[in-house]
């Protein structure tokens, strides 16, 4: 099964409400769509959700370097191979794991589609038919973020939900998230992402306070290479001190385990470069005794499934996954196949991701 084609589209798609994370509000989100063509005419669709200065990535630069600098190479080779695939595209370039995430994910969902079976199939099967939801707050606002977690419950959709602080006065974030906590009772869980906005002083302090008032979880408190300091963090807390951005490839995955600096990671395809990444990343936390969590970049229907196809296979995925995309994002470029029942996810169990991309739609919110 000989790679064909590899095209790129950057969409910006509508979301219901401005969403406020440490270092960006997001408008109007862009995704990376890669569709990959075989000889044989099989196709596959990967998702690269970009949110801005999270990280390195921005679309036009991971267009651009699938476009010019690593679709060319990958012409001719068969997507059967997929870790030659991925080592290949080590030697071409290095890093860019975005950009190799798309490609890989869409080699995936084709390979998937010609043995006709789900993609979970490709990775050891699924043992999560179902993945607990959790929803993020972006408001920013208090009364708004609980009168969104309060619409969340009602759906009987979502009763984890994610504060995201670390940005202005950590007073106000630490506040803002115990009302919430405290607004929920016992209906709800609340975790926080600080999203590397603290010192190692302020996180000792904030963390107190947050464990205090019952959050659940403390994602990224510091900065991702602060391994030492995070080591600190999770020996001084009992509450799940969980690493984000901190873990993006597997050697840091192996770094953190050493250290004892993470109870957990939040694991994200486009972040780990790919499927056979993010669950080489799973098995390390898995052989050390760290949690997961099914993490997002806020994708839609094709990343979503993707996401939860992987997270399906792995065992100890045990904080559900925040893959609330397709509810924050108003509309989409590919088809429904997403469900959902008791605050979970389905996982879907189509050949391949199961999606269907309308073309009606990827022309209209493509990216002149
Ligand atoms: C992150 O830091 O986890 C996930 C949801 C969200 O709002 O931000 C992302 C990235
Ligand atoms: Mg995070």
């Amino acid at each position: 099964m000989k790679l064909a084609t590899i095209e790129t589209f950057i969409v910006d798609l509508p979301v219901s409400r401005p969403h406020k994370l440490a270092m960006a509000t997001i408008d109007r989100h862009s995704q990376v769509i890669v569709r990959i063509r075989t000889e044989c005419g099989v196709e596959g669709l990967g998702e690269i959700a970009i949110i801005p200065h999270y990280g390195e990535e921005a679309p036009g630069a991971i267009k651009a370097m699938i476009d010019e600098c690593i679709a060319p190479y990958l012409i001719g080779r068969d997507i059967r191979q997929l870790e030659s695939l991925v080592q290949f595209m080590d030697q071409v370039i290095k890093n860019n794991a975005y950009a190799k995430g798309g490609i890989e994910m869409a080699c995936v969902d084709a390979l998937a589609r010609s043995l006709n079976v789900p993609a979970y199939q490709l990775f050891g099967g699924k043992l999560h038919d179902t993945i607990p939801l959790l929803w993020v707050l972006g408001n920013g606002v208090i009364e708004k973020d609980i009168e969104e977690a309060e619409a969340r419950l009602a759906e009987e959709r979502y009763r984890l939900f994610l504060v995201k602080i670390g940005k202005g006065d950590p007073r106000e974030n630490v506040e803002r998230a115990l009302a919430i906590r405290d607004a929920l009772g016992e209906r709800a869980k609340v975790r926080v992402d600080v999203n590397q906005g603290w010192d190692e002083s302020t996180a000792t302090w904030g963390i107190g306070e947050l464990e205090a008032g019952g959050i659940e979880v403390i994602e990224q408190p510091l900065p991702g290479h602060n391994i030492e300091g995070m080591r600190r963090l999770t020996e001084r807390f009992a509450v799940p001190i969980m690493a984000d951005e901190g873990v993006m490839t597997p050697q840091d995955a192996m770094r953190i385990a050493h250290a004892n600096a993470a109870d957990a990671f939040s694991v994200k395809v486009t972040k780990h470069g790919g499927m056979l990444r993010t669950k080489q990343v799973a098995n390390i936390a898995q052989a050390a005794g760290i949690r997961l969590f099914g993490g997002t970049m806020i994708e839609g229907q094709i990343g979503t499934s993707a996401y939860s196809q992987i997270f399906s296979t792995m065992p100890n995925l045990t904080f559900g996954a925040q893959l609330f995309g397709p509810h924050l994002l108003t509309d989409d470029i590919a088809l429904p196949v997403i469900g959902f029942k008791d605050h979970a996810l389905v996982v879907p169990d189509l050949p391949g991701f199961g999606v269907t991309l309308d073309t009606d739609k990827l022309k209209f919110y493509q990216r002149r």
